[in-house]
């Protein structure tokens, strides 16, 4: 048995408190709706279940912006580009304050393209007290084009390439927003969509992934086990930006940008409590739900169980 699996279950009463940061914004993706999503885990009482269980929730707020119609632009290369600057810069600058605050953020987008906020604000509070982030983009796609390698323009596909240094979007979003990350403390689970731009820039990069394949063949256990050994409890913020469409479409309907062949709810499940008990997480997104695309609710139902359990909360909870 490893040091992982030993590690203790989190007391619920004395962790951080948890700070549910909403971004309705939807404009980063090809298709509207992630917008509504923070409304919807409301609606869902997602911050009744996770206070039912003894950890305390200190807010549960949206932030604010002018989404600047003005702004906004249909056309690639980067499709409102200036839109996603405003949300971007308000994401990271709640979530910054929330753990300034001692406070847990969890983010709750919203399309893919506010992790840029978010991220950049764990690496920012990070390096402030000495440690480094390392990102767990748990997601079917890579998010790793850049303006000119992006078949859509959407920008919620060039976040994790604006996070680890490619950076096109600094003067608009603020240079201060985008503190670097180094590529090689980066690793994707469930990657199965990847433009072909992405790919050779991805192994360039020295970005650690893993296919659902991959997975299945291994083991989740075995696949977080391995990737939370590169990195030192002692010295490393974990972030956790968990993109919904890392699952199946036939369990998760609602997302945007849906690819088959996904993982499980139960192995995603199995990821995000693992996480949890790692000690090492200090922030996490929740990303990409479009209520528009769901059926029944089950979508969101799934979100925040998964929510529930980056918090150390067990399913049954
Ligand atoms: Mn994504």
């Amino acid at each position: 048995m490893t040091a992982l699996l030993r590690s203790p279950i989190l007391d619920l009463h004395e962790a951080r408190p948890v700070h549910i940061i909403g971004v309705p914004f939807g404009a980063g993706a090809g298709l509207a709706g992630c917008e509504f999503a923070p409304a919807t885990f409301r609606a869902h009482g997602l911050a009744g279940r996770i206070a039912a269980t003894g950890r305390p929730v200190a807010r549960d707020t949206d932030v604010t912006f002018t989404n600047e119609l003005a702004l906004l632009s249909a056309s690639a290369p980067a499709r409102n580009v200036g839109a996603v600057a405003t949300a971007l810069r308000a994401t990271h600058k709640a979530t910054l304050e929330a753990l300034q605050a001692g406070e847990f953020p969890l983010v709750l987008g919203g399309d893919h393209s506010i992790s840029m906020g978010s991220v950049s604000a764990a690496s920012r509070y990070a390096r402030a007290h000495g440690k480094r982030v390392a990102i767990i983009w748990l997601d079917a796609h890579a998010d790793f084009n850049t303006p000119e390698t992006s078949p859509s323009g959407n920008l919620h596909g060039m976040s994790l390439a604006q996070l680890t240094g490619e950076r096109s979007l600094s003067n608009l979003a603020g240079a201060q927003v985008f503190t670097p990350i180094r590529a090689q403390d980066v690793t994707i689970i469930g990657l199965r969509s990847v433009d072909d731009g992405e790919e050779r820039a991805l192994e360039e990069a020295g970005i650690h992934f893993y296919a659902p394949d991959q997975v299945r063949a291994r083991g989740m256990s075995a696949v977080i086990e391995e990737t939370l050994r590169r990195h030192d409890p002692a010295t490393t913020h974990l972030h956790v930006s968990l993109d919904l469409d890392v699952m199946d479409p036939a369990h998760v309907p609602g997302v945007g940008t849906p690819v088959e062949n996904g993982l499980t709810p139960a192995e995603i499940l199995e990821a995000a409590s693992m996480l949890a008990a790692s000690g090492m997480m200090a922030s996490a997104d929740l990303v990409e739900l479009n209520p528009t695309r769901d059926r029944d609710g089950r979508t969101v139902d799934i979100a925040i169980t998964l929510a529930a359990a980056l918090l150390g909360i067990a399913a049954s909870a």
